[in-house]
């Protein structure tokens, strides 16, 4: 925890809850890009903006010791400031009941609760709905009047010029046995997205897509690299070609910094293929691509431009994209989502990344966030289990939708044998054997590390699917 230097100011504690996703019992070693290794972006700029008005301390559950948040003396802070989205919802829930227990006032932010204001103000005394750049510093002075109100919300959109450099020193002073835990330093360019995927909650929380100056963003990586010592970026944008001539732009200025970054890009990245010699020497190095699935019905489904397209087109759009990032010597992810009852199993799509060399394969079964149009598309149909799926106790197990065609444990089982088999360790060798040279070193690591976590899943697996609801 970091102490905050001034005091007479109003005294926030600020946390993070825990992921599901740090799999207990399994040796962090296995679990390379687990919660407790990725430096949170939310809490970094939070903590720069709210220490201009408060004094801030931080606390990421997944940072430290297991269980140890609730013997946290608290009784120094005005309030405990909670973030949240739909994953860790459930347990900043617990957070804002533990602390509310404790006569603390409990203040909540973040995707979640700002989508869903009144079930969180059942944990918590107030919501900051909505980005909080011009809410937090009228949210503090109320705090101190004693006059705090339930909802501060978001009006017009915030402008993203004169956005505080984030403050990662309670991540970067984080060190565990293996040597210092964080890899890389968030940051974020613009805000929105373009796209319109039909599961995503992005488009309702943003509304409007707007952009930093790249100005800016330059100033604030030197400062990054400067101030931590680290030269490893992830751009946390939704899709880092928004608009291609200011990621033109971003990335000519990029190539002087001698960074290296990762970032996410939609399958529309595919009419711009040109920009990849450009992303490589400004330093990408790592390209997460939303592929989701190479079906067009599924993509169409999905709200995807792509499913516009015939199948061949799609596969064809695919393999240029994967050409291009491998041609440039960058590592490419290939999200996917598996539609409910349109495809018999995720494993065709993950057959053709793996013929084209993808390093990491995320499959998962479609997940319809609160209040997206998919979501309600399934609650209309009655096919959601639970209308607030996300309060399960373990978010990482939960598959919201009822599937006609298969059972729970038989979607959960098919997802991870598909993850497993492809990380699997002749696949894997196959893959890193047809790697060009001028990736192969890279390639090698990524792969190994996706080698690490795939043991861990299949413990995670062993352990729990009894407990799925069939
Ligand atoms: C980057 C990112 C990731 C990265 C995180 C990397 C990192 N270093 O932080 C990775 C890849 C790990 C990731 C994982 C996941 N992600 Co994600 N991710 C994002 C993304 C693209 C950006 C988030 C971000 O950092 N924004 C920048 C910060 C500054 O903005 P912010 O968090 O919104 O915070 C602002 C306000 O909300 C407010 N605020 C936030 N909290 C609080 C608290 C208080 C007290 C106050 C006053 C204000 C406040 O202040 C901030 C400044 O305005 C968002 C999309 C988006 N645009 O939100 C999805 C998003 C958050 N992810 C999402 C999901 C579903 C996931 C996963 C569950 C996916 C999965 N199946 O594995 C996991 C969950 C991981 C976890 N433990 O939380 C969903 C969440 C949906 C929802 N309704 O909650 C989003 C919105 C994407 C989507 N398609 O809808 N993610
Ligand atoms: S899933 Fe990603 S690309 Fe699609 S609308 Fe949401 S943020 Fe945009």
């Amino acid at each position: 925890m970091r102490r905050g230097a001034r005091l007479n100011m109003t005294r926030l504690l600020l946390v993070l809850p825990r992921a599901s996703f740090v799999i207990k019992g399994v040796p962090r070693v296995f679990q390379p890009f687990g919660p407790d290794r990725t430096v949170s972006a939310t809490i970094g700029y939070l903590a720069a903006r709210l220490r201009r008005h408060a004094e801030v301390d931080v606390f990421c559950e997944d940072f430290e010791p297991y269980g140890s948040l609730p013997s946290l003396p608290c009784e120094r802070y005005d309030a405990v400031a909670v973030t949240a989205n739909v994953c860790t919802a459930h347990r900043a829930y617990q957070i804002g009941d533990l602390f509310r227990g404790r006569g603390k006032t409990v203040i909540m932010g973040g995707i979640h609760p700002s989508v869903m204001p009144e079930e969180a103000l059942g944990h918590c005394d107030c919501v900051v709905a909505g980005e909080a750049e011009d809410l937090v510093a009228g949210m503090c002075q109320d705090l101190s009047a004693g006059r705090l109100a339930r909802v501060y919300r978001c009006g017009p959109k915030p402008d993203l010029k004169g956005i505080f450099c984030p403050d990662y020193s309670y991540f970067v002073d984080k060190f565990s046995p293996y040597g210092r835990r964080t890899f890389f330093l968030p940051v974020e360019t613009s805000r929105g997205c373009v796209h319109a995927c039909a599961f995503c909650s992005v488009k309702r929380f943003h509304e409007t897509t707007r952009f930093r100056p790249v100005e800016e963003v330059v100033s604030e990586i030197r400062e990054l690299k400067e101030r931590h010592g680290m030269s490893l970026f992830s751009f946390v944008d939704n899709d880092l070609l928004l608009d291609r001539a200011r990621t033109e732009e971003l990335l000519r200025r990029l190539v002087p910094l001698k960074i290296r970054w990762g970032s996410f890009w939609s399958a529309s990245v595919a009419e711009h293929l040109d920009l990849a010699g450009l992303a490589a020497a400004s330093g990408c190095v790592f390209a997460a691509v939303g592929f989701e699935s190479i079906d067009p019905a599924a993509l169409r489904f999905l709200g995807k431009g792509a499913g516009r397209r015939s199948r061949e087109e799609v596969l064809d759009a695919y393999t240029a994209i994967i050409a291009a990032f491998h041609r440039h010597g960058i590592t490419t992810q290939a999200n996917l989502v598996w539609v409910p009852d349109l495809e018999p199993s995720i494993e065709r799509s993950a057959e053709f990344f793996h013929s084209r060399s993808v390093g990491f394969l995320v499959p998962a079964p479609l997940v319809p966030l609160p209040n997206a149009p998919l979501y309600r598309h399934f609650e209309s149909n009655g096919m959601l289990k639970s209308e607030r799926w996300w309060l399960a106790e373990d978010y990482a197990r939960v598959v919201p939708v009822r599937w006609k065609t298969l059972s729970t444990k038989d979607v959960m089982n098919l997802t991870l044998s598909c993850l497993e088999d492809y990380h699997g360790f002749w696949r894997t060798l196959r893959r890193i054997a047809a790697a060009g040279a001028n990736r192969r070193l890279r390639f090698l690591l990524v792969e190994l590390t996706s080698l690490l976590s795939c043991w861990a899943r299949r413990r995670l697996r062993l352990r729990s699917l009894d407990r799925f609801d069939p």
